[in-house]
């Protein structure tokens, strides 16, 4: 749909193009990259998890895993972070995030990133289980602040949902330490300390360091969080063993992330 809106130049037409993407989801926060990095415009509409799940149903194209974030336009509707990514890079302007030589790269670290932000997922959802405060800042805007204590446990059953929906791993810990560490370890290898996995900023830093979100969220200034949502996803011992990859993940936030 589009809306003529009036300017100083006349009228132009106002995009409803929606990213519907869950705030604390590193998923959701590539493709709000991607799509800021190419300066489209779009508005955001925070998901949550069960009570939205039979309109993003209605939403999704038959065939396609429903899931956020997902993009939608007047021409159609792209779901999940990779395919945004590139309708991003399609649509809009500024240098090219997928530049043809970088292609290999960048396609290697998405496959990586997938598989650990999904052991994220299955961390994060089960430390939510135990965690009222988490669960309070999960809940829709619309509830009154003095009514979220009382809703609180029905974050918890949207917790519950994701996990069986995307089968969470049973044993998060054990696969932080057989999937996750190998991982950020031979991110460390690859960057050999240099700014970039390519010879510039490319998809593929971007794919790779939402890695970093399962040891510590980037700054409140591009990833504004609730203190408890910060707090469960801070892991302590990926802090202290990758220190400098989190310092590489806020220099490339700090030089190409637009608030
Ligand atoms: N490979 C997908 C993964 C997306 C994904 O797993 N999204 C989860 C994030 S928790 C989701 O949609 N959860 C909400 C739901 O299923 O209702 C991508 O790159 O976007």
């Amino acid at each position: 749909m589009q809306y003529p809106i009036p300017t100083a130049l006349g009228v132009r037409l106002l995009s409803m193009r929606t990213l519907h993407g869950i705030g604390y989801s590193p998923w959701t926060e590539k493709s709000r990259w991607a799509l800021d990095h190419h300066r489209v415009e779009y508005r955001y509409r925070e998901h949550t998890p069960l009570i939205d799940e039979l309109a993003l149903r209605w939403r999704t194209p038959k065939g396609t895993h429903p899931s956020v974030p997902q993009l939608s336009e007047d021409t159609g509707v792209t779901t999940g972070s990779f395919a945004i990514a590139r309708r991003a890079e399609a649509q809009g302007q500024g240098s090219p995030l997928f530049p043809e030589q970088a292609l290999p790269t960048i396609q290697r670290w998405e496959a990586v990133s997938d598989r650990v932000l999904a052991i994220g997922r299955s961390s994060v959802v089960r430390r939510m289980a135990g965690n009222p405060a988490f669960q309070r800042e999960s809940l829709p805007g619309f509830i009154p602040k003095a009514l979220r204590g009382l809703f609180a446990p029905s974050a918890a059953l949207g917790a519950r949902f994701i996990a069986r929906k995307h089968r969470a791993d049973p044993d998060p810990e054990a696969s932080l330490r057989e999937t996750v560490v190998p991982a950020l370890e031979q991110l460390r290898a690859e960057l050999k300390g240099r700014p970039y996995l390519e010879g510039g900023f490319t998809y593929a830093d971007i794919t790779a360091c939402a890695m970093l979100q399962l040891a510590v969220p980037a700054a409140d200034t591009w990833l504004p969080l609730g203190p408890a949502t910060r707090e469960t996803w801070r892991h302590e011992p990926l802090v202290a063993a990758f220190a400098d990859l989190v310092e590489w993940r806020d220099a490339l936030y700090a030089k190409h992330r637009r608030p």
